[in-house]
């Protein structure tokens, strides 16, 4: 089976007990037992629920993978993976990546005795100067969050292969329409399904696929042992979302070139970062891994002042000021003050993260519509 035809049929069967062609949403906590431990295939709700199994078969099908695992939020799934690690295992990190995965990181793991490592991995060879004895994973975001470096996949997968070490890929922003990772070598792929996977900004989930079985009985287990687990409603609408996937991530990745190159036109505007610029860093890389370049893009003002970046995002009215992304409506977003203020100033501007950098997520609207509203917002400056 093919991608597109994977969103709509991946893994899915007709519901069996009454034919329904839609998976219905089994809105329940438990399961009746004929005898203790004689039931159809599920008990409790946090272990197994049958639309969140329709949703973690789907999920593991356009992920290329064996196994999917849906989770209350992409943090949750984040949290499943590191709890493989132990007291005094190391972590080696993109640099720039979501706020919210840098704070889980450094704020709830490293309390428990796991150290991170937080690097540029633009040339992959740079890890190994990171990996000792206690080196266990590494957790790659491409593109990332909010700079859309590109990281090579392939490339670091191999290194990991070598020295034996878990490669973790948050995939949130490129879909698995545009990137596979576990084709590429990954072991494991993350999702914040709050995003693409969803697509219409109406609920937060997480989402884990990998290949290997022992792999994915140790996910299993913290999955229900620790119980962050997304309820049956929820799997439900990421599932129809998913149905639509192929075709939104077109559109989001073609107005999304629009805009990219309108910006980096624009007089008003100073650096735009977008990986299908042929100038973009790892532009080849991008090409090589990706179908396309997707439809999120950052730049910062022409003269990199706050306020010109603060008016901007106040006054634009088709993209919605919000956190989030992914979903068929058009959003701007403020990262230093909004979605990575978690992270020190000083780390931020490090990775290029300055105050004056807008983060839109572009969605499938009119694309004349989209333009004229940043060129109006963009006046005002
Ligand atoms: O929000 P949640 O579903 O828990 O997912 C966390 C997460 C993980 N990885 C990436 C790349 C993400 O972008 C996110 C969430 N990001 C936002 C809310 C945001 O606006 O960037």
């Amino acid at each position: 089976m093919k991608f597109n035809t994977k969103t709509i049929h991946g893994n899915q069967h007709h519901d069996p007990s009454t034919g329904a062609v839609m998976t219905p949403i089994y809105q329940t906590s438990t399961y009746a037992q004929k005898s203790p431990g004689d039931h159809k295939g599920f008990e409790y709700s946090r272990t197994g629920n049958p639309t969140r199994s329709a949703l973690e078969n789907m999920l593991a099908s356009i992920e290329n993978g064996q196994y999917g695992l849906a989770f209350g939020s992409g943090l949750a799934a984040i949290d499943a993976v590191i709890k493989l690690l132990n007291p005094g295992d190391e972590v080696i990190s993109t640099n720039d990546l979501y706020g919210g995965t840098f704070r889980i990181f450094t704020k709830i793991f490293e309390k428990y005795g796991i150290k991170f490592h937080f690097i540029g991995m633009g040339n992959p060879s740079e890890i190994e100067k990171y990996i000792n004895t206690n080196t266990k994973l590494i957790w790659v975001e491409t593109p990332t969050n909010p700079m859309m470096n590109i990281i090579d996949i392939e490339a670091v997968s191999k290194i990991a292969k070598k020295n034996n070490l878990i490669l973790a890929v948050d995939n949130t922003f490129a879909t698995p329409y545009l990137q596979q990772p576990l084709d590429l070598g990954a072991d494991i792929i993350m999702h914040s399904a709050t995003k693409y996977l969803g697509g219409h900004s109406d609920v937060v989930m997480g989402a884990l696929v990998v290949k290997d079985k022992e792999l994915a009985d140790k996910l299993y287990f913290i999955q229900n042992a620790s119980g962050a687990v997304c309820g049956p409603m929820d799997s439900f609408l990421v599932l129809r979302g998913i149905k639509t996937l192929h075709v939104r991530v077109q559109r989001h990745c073609e107005n999304g070139k629009a805009v990219a190159h309108f910006l980096a036109n624009h007089p008003k505007v100073g650096k735009v970062y977008w990986p299908g610029f042929e100038s973009h860093p790892n532009h080849e890389i991008a090409k090589k891994q990706m179908r396309d370049f997707g439809g999120m893009i950052s730049f910062t003002t022409n003269g990199d002042k706050l306020e010109d970046a603060i008016k901007i995002v106040e006054n634009l009215k088709i993209f919605t000021l919000a956190e989030s992304l992914g979903g068929v409506e058009s959003l701007s977003g403020h990262p230093a003050s909004m979605t990575h203020a978690s992270i020190p100033r000083e780390e931020r501007i490090k990775n290029g993260l300055v105050d004056s950098l807008i983060r839109l997520s572009v969605g499938i609207e009119d694309i004349d519509d989209l333009i004229a509203d940043l060129d109006s917002a963009l006046k005002l400056i």
